[in-house]
């Protein structure tokens, strides 16, 4: 994790800052604006701009949304959860099978969309929930950097792993947060 956070990701910022640097009017609105707006950026930097800006923000709540300690989801949360997909149970098996399912590099993502509704998604390389106005609430990095030291290709055993040590106090906080 450490190697993945400080390698990683600060080279998805570095990589964003230098394909900004002649974009001035991106370069002072927010990542999650920036990508909302990925279709507006001249196409030579649009992709480099989707890759590693998708890169940083996936990063930046994939690390708040995880905690040693983790607990349970608050009784309310999981209420939410199991209207959409019936039991936590059904959640998770289905989280999974979305996060096993992503061919090569990607995510798994708990969105939101502007109705409020619950949905999980697969995302290809770096690409966003913003990306096409879905809020993203909590997601895995299935890319192999993510686990391949600690698992190998075991990434079955990774997922499993990493329900274990979800943050659900935060991951809460971004649906109340980012409820539209
Ligand atoms: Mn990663």
């Amino acid at each position: 994790m450490e190697i993945h956070h400080t390698k990683h990701h600060q080279a998805y910022i570095d990589n964003l800052n230098k394909a900004l640097e002649d974009l001035k009017e991106f370069q002072n609105i927010d990542i999650t604006t920036l990508l909302k707006k990925i279709n507006e950026i001249p196409e030579n930097k649009r992709t480099v701009i989707r890759n590693h800006g998708g890169g940083h923000l996936n990063h930046s709540i994939f690390w708040e949304i995880m905690a040693p300690n983790s607990r349970k989801p608050s009784p309310s949360f999981k209420k939410e959860i199991e209207k959409y997909f019936n039991s936590l149970e059904n959640f998770f098996e289905e989280f999974k099978k979305t996060a096993m399912g992503v061919f090569g590099s990607g995510w798994a993502w708990l969105v939101m969309d502007d109705k409020k509704n619950l949905l999980i998604k697969p995302y290809p390389n770096q690409d966003s929930p913003y990306m096409e106005n879905l809020y993203p609430i909590m997601g895995i990095d299935v890319w192999e950097h993510a686990y391949y030291l600690k698992y190998q290709n075991r990434r079955a055993e990774y997922i499993d792993n990493w329900f274990k040590i979800i943050n659900w106090e935060e991951v809460e906080k971004r649906y109340q947060d980012l409820k539209p």
